[in-house]
């Protein structure tokens, strides 16, 4: 038998209840397995892949805090150190209801790869909490974070372990989990990424995610002799990612004609009026439903996704698995010839299947979705050199290591006689870096 077929059979069995995970790791050791035979005696018998699929540790604690009720709730935290063979772990942190242990293991195990892509040293991590948000005040929220932060702050360091934003984990909660961090520990350093600009963040950073989502897009396409301009783009969410995504996909001369939140989608023929979204997600913290009361000609779909509108470009930019078999299905019939994934791992594998079968050209999301990750290693960059760099300067950067990504994921699915496949050569070109470092530091 194979070894990477063995491996993930026991993994298989041992986290029969952890589908996501199971999810993330099959879809890597499938692909990586050219790259896994060519080497597979050194592989083998140091162990790599039972390592890689086994994370350094999880640690699980109890979040109390006091609603404005003053009465006492209890959520659960976690954080996942995955794997530090190439840098100190760094992965965000998810404040979601459906926040499990099997969500941030699939989470932290993508972040190995992605954040080996980006050619920075990081570690794949990730944590967060089935603490929701929405609805919550201000108050409540920082009684929250501050809540988590004073167990997570024993875990995590500018050397050891970097959190970030990601669903629910924004600037301000960033901002408050920091605030806590430095007044127990009284350190002030870089042990968190997404920061404000007047506390150590980096010019960027919030832009990072969507921005490089469509740099890498635009690559992939210029590579193929098309463009963004004049195109029509599908995104889903309303959050971080997809509101970047929206503007920079505008800026290059698309047209954007849907966004969502998890109640359903709004469709703008006219193209997709942002200071709108703007005020109403980041100023009012409302529902993308109030879109269509304010833009004549738009409609708003409860309940709905996106997949069903006519496009050239999905961008799905919510969360995992937001996009299933079906809706791959609705995508193809609606003209979509290209996706890329803001969110993680948003397509399901009968997606994929889908878009490969209809010659999509297609960037996945460890791939696409690594520029917020890279300019976080450029934010802890910045916090040890005490220095701040221009939005232009990180710009640049940003847009460099979108393109090297491009290279190093075409190279590899080239290589190992897969072109045109970044599916294969994202996970490909992740794993040989990471494999290196953990043949070369022995068995830990
Ligand atoms: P935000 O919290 O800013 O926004 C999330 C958006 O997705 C909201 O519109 C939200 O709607 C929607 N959404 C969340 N959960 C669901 C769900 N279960 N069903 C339908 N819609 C949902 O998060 P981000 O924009 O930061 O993250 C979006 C995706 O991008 C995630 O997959 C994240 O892991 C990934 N990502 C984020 C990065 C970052 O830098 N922030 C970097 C790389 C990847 P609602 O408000 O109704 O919940
Ligand atoms: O999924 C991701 O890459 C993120 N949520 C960003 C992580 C980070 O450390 O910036």
């Amino acid at each position: 038998m194979s070894y990477v077929k063995e491996v993930y059979d026991k993994l298989a069995v041992k986290y029969a209840n952890e589908k996501e995970f199971l999810q993330a790791a099959r879809e890597v050791l499938e692909s990586i397995k050219p790259a896994v035979e060519a080497n597979e005696e050194a592989y083998r018998r140091s162990g790599v892949l039972e390592r890689l699929v086994e994370p350094d540790r999880i640690i699980s604690f109890r979040v109390p805090w006091i609603d404005d009720q003053g009465k006492v709730r209890v959520n659960t935290g976690w954080r996942v150190q995955f794997n530090d063979a190439i840098g100190p772990y760094k992965g965000g942190l998810r404040f979601h209801p459906s926040v499990n242990q099997s969500i941030l293991k699939f989470l932290g195990f993508e972040q190995i790869f992605k954040n080996s892509l980006t050619g920075l040293p990081i570690g794949g991590g990730k944590g967060g909490s089935d603490f929701d948000p929405h609805g919550k005040s201000d108050r409540e929220v920082m009684a929250f974070c501050q809540s988590f932060m004073t167990e997570l702050f024993k875990y995590v360091g500018a050397d050891e372990d970097v959190p970030a934003g990601d669903i629910g984990v924004g600037a301000r909660e960033v901002g408050y989990l920091y605030g806590q961090y430095k007044r127990i520990t009284g350190l002030y350093e870089g042990v968190l990424t997404g920061k404000g600009l007047s506390y150590g963040g980096s010019l960027a950073r919030t832009q990072a995610t969507g921005y490089g989502l469509v740099y890498i897009t635009d690559e992939m396409l210029k590579q193929a002799g098309k463009s963004l301009a004049g195109k029509t783009v599908l995104v889903s969410g309303s959050g971080n990612v997809a509101t970047y995504a929206c503007e920079k996909a505008q800026q290059l001369g698309a047209r954007v004609v849907t966004m969502s939140d998890s109640s359903g989608y709004i469709y703008d023929p006219n193209g997709i009026d942002l200071d709108v979204v703007k005020q109403i997600k980041q100023v009012r913290r409302g529902r993308i439903s109030e879109y269509a009361d304010q833009v004549a000609g738009s409609v708003y779909h409860a309940g709905e996704r996106p997949w069903g509108e006519k496009c050239d470009i999905a961008l799905p930019c919510a969360t995992q698995n937001e996009v299933n078999g079906a809706d791959a299905e609705k995508l193809v019939a609606g003209g979509c010839w290209c996706v890329a994934e803001g969110a993680n791992m948003p397509s399901t594998p009968e997606a994929i299947e889908t878009y490969q079968k209809n010659g999509f050209l297609f960037m996945p999301a460890k791939a696409a979705n690594a520029g917020g990750v890279a300019v976080s290693a450029l934010e802890m960059s910045q916090n040890s050199l005490r220095l701040s760099w221009t939005f232009e300067e990180v710009d640049a950067r940003l847009k460099d290591i979108m393109k090297n990504i491009y290279r190093k994921t075409s190279e590899a699915a080239r290589k190992y006689g897969h072109e045109g496949d970044f599916v294969v050569g994202s996970n490909i070109a992740g794993f040989e870096k990471v494999a290196e470092a953990m043949l070369a530091q022995g068995n830990v």
